[in-house]
C-alpha cells in the first residue's frame, strides 16, 4: 500500500516515536508561526527556557489581532515582539500587514515543509501541501528554539471529493457541510487529506478556507495536495521557485475515508451558536438582520473581496444593515484598489475596516443585545463576538453579501445575479513594506528587548504533589470553549502578557466570581462536560487557571490543544472514568486525591468527595513524556532540565 500525503510528510521530519495512531511522535518543524496575543508568552517562554536564538528554519511572529491598539498595553506588547523578534531570529509582520495566516501563506508558505502556530488556525497553509499544526505556546516556543513538536500520531482520514460546487455555493459551504457531518468533536485525533477529482475544481484560496477551518472539526490539520494548481498560485503571488509538487501514492492507504460529492452542496449558514449546527441558508431565509460582517482568516482573502465586490457593484448596503469587511491582506486590498473592485464596495456603503482579527475575536463591532449578526468567519462561539448572548451566523461571502443587500437572511441564488467567480490575484506584492527581517546574529548581539511593565510572566508551577484537595470551583456543560475559559475581547486581550492581570478574567463571562473565588481558597478543581476546551490554541486558558492554583480539570473530555496546555503547564486532565459521575459533583464539593504520583505512572485515579462522602475513578490519557512533565510542574521546568529534544 502507497502513503497518504501527511504520512510522507510526517515520516520524512519524524525524530522521535513510530507512527502508530494514538502513540506519541515527534516532528522537526521548519516554520513557526506566532501572533501578537500568544507571540508574547511565547518569546516570554522562549526566554525562560534560556534560547537565544531561533533554531527553526524560519519563524515569524504577526501583530494581527489588536491592530487597532485600543489601549496602550497592545503598543506595548507589539514593542516588546517587534524588538524580541529581531534579537532572536524571527521576522516581523508590522499592525497593518493583515492576518498572520492569509500573510504567511502569501510570503512564506513552503508545499511539503512543517510548520507550528499558536494559534488554531495554523492548518490554513495545509491548503498547499504543508503539515502546519496549531499548538499552545509553550509547545510552540520549544519549536521556535529548535526542539521536535510532540505530538500524538493522529488517524490519516481521506475525504474524496467528487464532482463541482454549483454557482454560488463556495469553499466555505464545503467545510459547513462538513461541519454537519463530522460535527465540531468528530475531527479529534484526525489528519483529513483530501483527494479525488473534486479537488482540481478548487482553486489554492478554496483549499485553504476548507484547511483553515478544518479546526473547528477538532482535527489536528488538514491537507490538499500541491499540484499544477497550487503552483499556479505560486506563480501568481511572486514566489514560482518556492512551488513543489506534493502528491500522495495512487494507491494511499487511509484510516478512514468520506465521500464529498461538490455539485450537492447548496449555501449553508451555522446558526447560533456552535459552528456545527449547520442548515441550508434557506430554511432561515427571511430572518431580519442587524450587522453583516466578512473577513477573518477564513474569508477574508482576495478572492472572498473581490466576489463581495462584484455581488455590491451598483448595489446599496440595506439601509437597516451595518456591513463590515476586515480584509486578511493589506497587499491584496492594496491590489483590489487597484482594480476599482475597493471602489465598488465603497459606493456601496460597505464599511472597509482595518485588515485584522477585529471583529472575529470581538475587538470593535460588538453587536447590540437583541440584534443578529451574520458574518463570513469561522466561529460563533457564544459570547466571542463581545455580546454575552449574542446571535452570530457563519456562513459564506457570497450569502453574506446578498444578506447585506436584502437586509434578511437570504439564500444567494434567489437575488437576480450571475454567481461571482472565485478569483485569484494577478499578482502579490512580495517586496511588502510591512514585513521587517530578523538581525544578523552579529547585529542581534546589541539589541536589547524592550520590555514595559505590563510584560508580567508567570513564575513555572511547582513540582506535583502526592496529595492534592480542593473545592470544585465551577461545574460547565459539554463543549465550553477556551472563549469561556478565557474570554477575548479589547478589555482582555491587553493582558495577554500580564498573567496576574489576565487570571483576574477567568469564567467571567460564566461566572464574574470565579477569580476572587479561586485565590480566596487557594484553587481547587473544575469539573467539564464533553469536549472541553475547544477552539482556541490560548494556553491562557491553562496558565491563568494555573496561577490561579487550579490542580486540575475533570471533564468527559477534551479538545486536543487544551489538553496539550493543561499538561504543559503542569495541570490534571482528569476524564470520568464512569461519565455519570459527572452528575454526582457540585460546585463546592471537596475533592481529595491522595496518590497522585503513583496515579499518574498509572494513568487511573481514585477521588474521593469528602462533602458528599463517596469516591469515583478517573483516568488521564498522557505519554511517558508528559508524565514526566507533569510530575515536574509543566514543560518549561522540563525543558530546562533535558534540553531541546530533537535538535
Ligand atoms: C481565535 O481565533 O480564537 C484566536 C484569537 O485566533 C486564538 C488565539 C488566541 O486566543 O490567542 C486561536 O484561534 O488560537
Ligand atoms: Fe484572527 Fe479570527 Fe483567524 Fe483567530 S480565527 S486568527 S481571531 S481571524
Amino acid at each position: 500500500m502507497g502513503k497518504s500525503l501527511a504520512h510522507k510528510i510526517v515520516e520524512s521530519h519524524l525524530v522521535s516515536g513510530e507512527m502508530k495512531p494514538g502513540s506519541e511522535i515527534g516532528i522537526k518543524i521548519d516554520q513557526v508561526l506566532v501572533q501578537d496575543i500568544t507571540g508574547t508568552q511565547v518569546f516570554l517562554h522562549f526566554e525562560a527556557i534560556g534560547i537565544n536564538r531561533i533554531g527553526a528554519r524560519l519563524a515569524v511572529c504577526y501583530a494581527d489581532h489588536n491592530v487597532l491598539q485600543v489601549k496602550p498595553e497592545n503598543m506595548e506588547d507589539h514593542l516588546y515582539l517587534q524588538s524580541a523578534a529581531k534579537k532572536f531570529g524571527a521576522w516581523y509582520s508590522k499592525a497593518a500587514n493583515g492576518i498572520g495566516h492569509q500573510i504567511h501563506l502569501e510570503h512564506f508558505a513552503v508545499p511539503g515543509e512543517t510548520a507550528v502556530g499558536a494559534d488554531s488556525h495554523t492548518p490554513h497553509c495545509g491548503g498547499v501541501g504543508m503539515i502546519a499544526i496549531g499548538a499552545g505556546g509553550l509547545d510552540v516556543a520549544v519549536a521556535m528554539g529548535g526542539g521536535a513538536y510532540n505530538f500524538v500520531m493522529p488517524r490519516i482520514v481521506n475525504i474524496y471529493l467528487t464532482g463541482e460546487l454549483k454557482p454560488w455555493s463556495s469553499a466555505k459551504d464545503i467545510i459547513l457541510e462538513l461541519l454537519r457531518r463530522i460535527t465540531i468533536r468528530g475531527g479529534l485525533g484526525n489528519i483529513y487529506e483530501f483527494s479525488g477529482p473534486g479537488v482540481k475544481t478548487l482553486n489554492a484560496q478554496q483549499r485553504v478556507t476548507i484547511t483553515n477551518m478544518g479546526t473547528e472539526l477538532g482535527a489536528t490539520t488538514s491537507i490538499f495536495p500541491s499540484d499544477e494548481i497550487t503552483r499556479d498560485f505560486f506563480t501568481r503571488i511572486g514566489r514560482p521557485g518556492e512551488w513543489r509538487e506534493m502528491l500522495p501514492d495512487k494507491d494511499a492507504f487511509y484510516d478512514d475515508r468520506i465521500e464529498l460529492d461538490l455539485s450537492r452542496i447548496e449555501p449553508l449558514v451555522a446558526l447560533p451558536s456552535l459552528p456545527d449546527k449547520v442548515v441550508p441558508v434557506n430554511q432561515v431565509a427571511g430572518t431580519k438582520v442587524e450587522q453583516v460582517i466578512v473577513g477573518s482568516c477564513t474569508n477574508g482573502a482576495y478572492a472572498d473581496l473581490k466576489a463581495v465586490a462584484k455581488i455590491m457593484k451598483g448595489k446599496q448596503v440595506h439601509p437597516d444593515i451595518n456591513f463590515i469587511i476586515h480584509p486578511a491582506s493589506r497587499m491584496a486590498l492594496e491590489l483590489l484598489a487597484e482594480e476599482g473592485f475597493l471602489t465598488d464596495l465603497l459606493k456601496a456603503g460597505v464599511n472597509v475596516a482595518e485588515p485584522t482579527c477585529g471583529a472575529c475575536i470581538g475587538t470593535g463591532h460588538v453587536p447590540a443585545p437583541g440584534t443578529i449578526s451574520v458574518r463570513a468567519i469561522n466561529r460563533n462561539f457564544r459570547g466571542r463576538s463581545g455580546l454575552k448572548d449574542d446571535q452570530v451566523y457563519l456562513v459564506s461571502p457570497e450569502t453574506a453579501a446578498a444578506t447585506a443587500i436584502a437586509g434578511v437572511i437570504t439564500d444567494p441564488r434567489t437575488i437576480n445575479l450571475k454567481a461571482p467567480e472565485s478569483e485569484l490575484p494577478s499578482r502579490i506584492n512580495q517586496d511588502n513594506p510591512n514585513l521587517v527581517p530578523p538581525a544578523s546574529a552579529e547585529e542581534a548581539a546589541r539589541l536589547e528587548v524592550r520590555r514595559g511593565p505590563n510584560i508580567v510572566p508567570a513564575a513555572p508551577k511547582d513540582t506535583l504533589q502526592d496529595q492534592i484537595s480542593g473545592e470544585i470551583l465551577i461545574k460547565v456543560e459539554d463543549d465550553i470553549s477556551t472563549d469561556h475559559i478565557m474570554p477575548a475581547s479589547a478589555e482582555i486581550l491587553a493582558f495577554r502578557s500580564n498573567i496576574p492581570k489576565i487570571s483576574e478574567f477567568v469564567f467571567y463571562r460564566l461566572d464574574p466570581t470565579f477569580s476572587a473565588r479561586a485565590r480566596e481558597k487557594n484553587g481547587g478543581f473544575i469539573v467539564g462536560g464533553e469536549n472541553y476546551g475547544q477552539g482556541s490554541s490560548r494556553e491562557h486558558a491553562a496558565l491563568a487557571p494555573m496561577y490561579l492554583g487550579i490542580k486540575g480539570v475533570i471533564a468527559k473530555s477534551f479538545a486536543r490543544i487544551h489538553h496539550s496546555n493543561l499538561v504543559n503547564f503542569g495541570l490534571l486532565p482528569l476524564l470520568f472514568e464512569d461519565k455519570k459521575d459527572y452528575d454526582r459533583l457540585s460546585p463546592g464539593d471537596v475533592l481529595e486525591i491522595s496518590d497522585c504520583l503513583d496515579s499518574v505512572d498509572k494513568m487511573n485515579f481514585t477521588i474521593t468527595n469528602k462533602s458528599k462522602g463517596f469516591t469515583f475513578k478517573a483516568k488521564v490519557n498522557l505519554t511517558a513524556r508528559q508524565k514526566e512533565l507533569l510530575k515536574l510542574g509543566g514543560l518549561l521546568t522540563y525543558t530546562r532540565k533535558t534540553g531541546l529534544k530533537g535538535k
